[in-house]
């Protein structure tokens, strides 16, 4: 697992300067779900893959933006699935934005995850490496320094609802709204590693992206996104569900599956759970 955290560390250094000097535009080409990418996600994507390809204990690795599982080391130890640069159209508005890295072993899905690791690129670059606990690092003189633990407390200040509020069920909409009449800070960018970071380092609240008219199944990538952010929640002492269980008990069945997700400390996930057993 170390060599797999230099590399992230390494990775994470080259990006930092490709969001700093990069082209920001659109290039010719489509992920899977036919969006337009950018130029940063296919060159933050090259970037780690040149350097994991190097590494031996990886037996294979599996891009947010690209269809294909890649074969590494037969006998690597761990698959990795990344996105490389969640929230890259950030950038273009000087917003932070983060890489996500969710380390299995055996097979691509949650009962497999052993390990989780996302990057913060902000004003400082900030590295949360989750395998038994959840350890935060700092990019100080170009090495990652240790910094803190991060542990949630039971209940939080900070709501971060996320997508279009106009498809959101009405008894969504009515959770919500009783979490910000409760005295809720609202704290949403639009970028999830940033807002996901804010929340755990802040001592908690909620991170919402239900299940929508739009988008039944959620917008956020099982895999990529939303497995490595449910293993650091709860191994910092908060939870993640779907709305009715775990998102870590959630099946794959595509690479590219994706699910609805509630991320936060234990009173506002069981406020959740507690609204949609009642409704869904
Ligand atoms: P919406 C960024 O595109 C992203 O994948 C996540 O980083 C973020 O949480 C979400 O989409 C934002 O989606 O629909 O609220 O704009």
């Amino acid at each position: 697992m170390q060599e797999i955290i230099k590399a992230i560390e390494e990775a994470s250094i080259k990006i930092k300067h490709l969001i700093e000097t990069g082209d920001t535009g659109k290039s010719q080409s489509e992920n899977s779900t036919g969006d337009t990418q950018l130029k940063l996600d296919i060159e933050s994507d090259e970037i780690i893959e040149n350097i994991f390809s190097k590494i031996p204990s990886i037996k294979a690795i599996v891009s947010e933006e690209q269809d294909s599982i890649k074969n590494i080391n037969e006998n690597g130890e761990y698959l990795i699935a990344y996105d490389p640069l969640d929230g890259s159209s950030l950038v273009d508005v000087n917003l932070s934005v983060g890489s996500i890295y969710g380390i299995y072993k055996n097979d691509f899905n949650a009962k497999n995850i052993v390990a989780s690791i996302y990057v913060v690129f902000g004003p400082r670059v900030e590295m949360v490496v989750t395998i038994d606990d959840v350890k935060m690092y700092r990019l100080l003189g170009g090495e990652f320094k240790f910094i803190q633990n991060i542990k949630l407390n039971e209940k939080g200040k900070l709501n971060a609802p996320g997508s279009t509020q106009n498809c959101w069920t009405p008894f969504h909409k009515q959770l919500i709204d009783d979490i910000f009449n409760d005295g809720y800070r609202l704290r949403y960018s639009g970028g999830m590693v940033p807002d996901l970071h804010q929340i755990l380092l802040k001592g908690g609240g909620l991170f919402s992206y239900p299940s929508t008219s739009d988008r039944p199944k959620g917008k956020l990538r099982q895999l990529f996104e939303v497995f490595p952010f449910a293993l650091t929640f709860e191994k910092a002492g908060g939870m993640a569900v779907d709305g009715e269980k775990r998102v870590l008990e959630v099946p794959t069945t595509h690479i590219h599956d994706t699910t609805a997700c509630f991320f936060g400390s234990q009173v506002e996930i069981n406020r959740v759970l507690e609204v949609y057993r009642k409704n869904v």
